[in-house]
């Protein structure tokens, strides 16, 4: 990292020089292979005739990152990382639109290339990744979509599998730490990010999408004297979960909070709780933590959030001990605007995916 006398920018530039290649060319050759040579008249013959993998521009193919659609599910196990779309939102309680999560976290990502100057990395030299296609939920019934989704995850997890997932309405963070729960040997810690506690029992008489973390918790192995929710407040709070949250301990960090003891001290603090005699931590990242002039698109806004250079830094931090998953929820495309919302789900993701390359904790060094 730069030091305090030196430009980030120097040290940045710097860094790209010691970054490795070969997975770029590996890459290109293949893209060229696959996709076919270009038309006479293209003189940079990089250019393949068909976009293919990641072009760091616009010509996605319609994945996740453009990373490779796996259509064997049953390969997964030779990747590093799997992206999986949950488009469930039968789990909203006021608007609806998170079943398009999934498609417009893939579209915002199409712009995206895996190189990242600041931080000095390029994930695509670090990690193997694919897209998985999204989870065959059944929105008509919320509890056979959460079996759905349970035994996916589990497939993922049990392959060796870092699991990305693209939601779909917050209901799907029970299913997803209920499919991982099992494989874990001890405790499993949750750090969720929310303006919400999502800790009610039920709404509306069903586990919708602010009960994850009732129902999380109730699992043996995920104690919830390990959730530690960050963000939580405003004018959209429900009693009964507050009141969940405070008999079952969770550890509960506001935006105020935040503000008070600065970033560095809240990722310790989130870490420290999560991972206190657990084996692993699950990340739960609902966008509308983020302040909605910056993440309009979400079922329950709630004006007062974070901001993206906040979120981006309280992600990276605590993701640097390790994680088992994660999944981002609540990206609502139809209250969109300009893709701002998906966008930042995308980077919500990199960050994270940085975060565990740098502190090695996924893929190789
Ligand atoms: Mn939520």
């Amino acid at each position: 990292m730069s030091t305090d006398d030196q430009l980030q920018g120097d040290w940045a530039a710097d860094a790209e020089a010691a970054l490795p290649t070969e997975r770029f060319e590996a890459e290109a050759k293949r893209i060229l292979e696959l996709g076919m040579e270009a038309a006479p008249s293209i003189r940079d013959r990089s250019i393949s005739l068909f976009a293919r993998g990641n072009t760091g521009s616009f010509l996605g193919v319609n994945t996740f990152l453009s990373t490779p659609y796996l259509e064997d599910a049953r390969a997964v196990g030779q990747y590093d990382v799997a992206f999986l779309g949950e488009p469930l939102d039968t789990g909203t309680t006021y608007r609806a639109g998170t079943r398009f999560g999934p498609q417009a976290l893939r579209r915002a990502s199409a712009l995206t290339s895996l190189y990242n100057f600041e931080l000095g990395m390029d994930l695509s030299e670090s990690l193997t990744m694919c897209d998985l296609g999204d989870v065959y939920v059944i929105p008509a019934n919320i509890e056979k979509s959460f079996d759905q989704i349970s035994q996916a995850v589990s497939h993922v997890h049990a392959a060796g599998v870092f699991p990305v997932v693209l939601g779909g309405d917050h209901s799907i963070g029970y299913p997803n730490v209920r499919g991982i729960a099992p494989q874990i040997e001890g405790n499993i810690g949750i750090i969720h990010f929310d303006r919400h506690s999502d800790t009610d029992e039920t709404n509306m008489d069903e586990r919708m999408h602010g009960t994850p973390f009732f129902h999380a918790t109730n699992i043996p192995n995920a104690p919830s004297a390990n959730l530690v929710q960050i963000g939580i407040g405003g004018w959209l709070s429900s009693r009964t979960a507050v009141a969940v949250s405070r008999e079952r301990r969770a550890t509960v960090i506001t935006i105020d909070d935040i503000d008070r003891l600065g970033i560095a001290r809240v990722v310790e603090l989130a870490l420290e709780v999560a991972w206190k005699g657990a084996k692993t931590v699950y990340l739960s990242f609902d966008i509308d933590s983020v302040d909605p002039a910056y993440a309009p698109g979400t079922g329950t806004p709630e004006p007062g959030g974070l901001q993206p250079r906040e979120v981006f830094k309280l992600l990276h931090g605590v993701a640097r001990e390790g994680l088992c998953g994660m999944e981002v929820v609540e990206v609502s495309p139809p209250y969109d605007q300009s893709d701002i919302t998906a966008l930042l789900g995308v980077r919500a993701v990199l960050y994270v995916l940085a975060s565990l390359v740098g502190a090695g904790k996924l893929g190789r060094r």
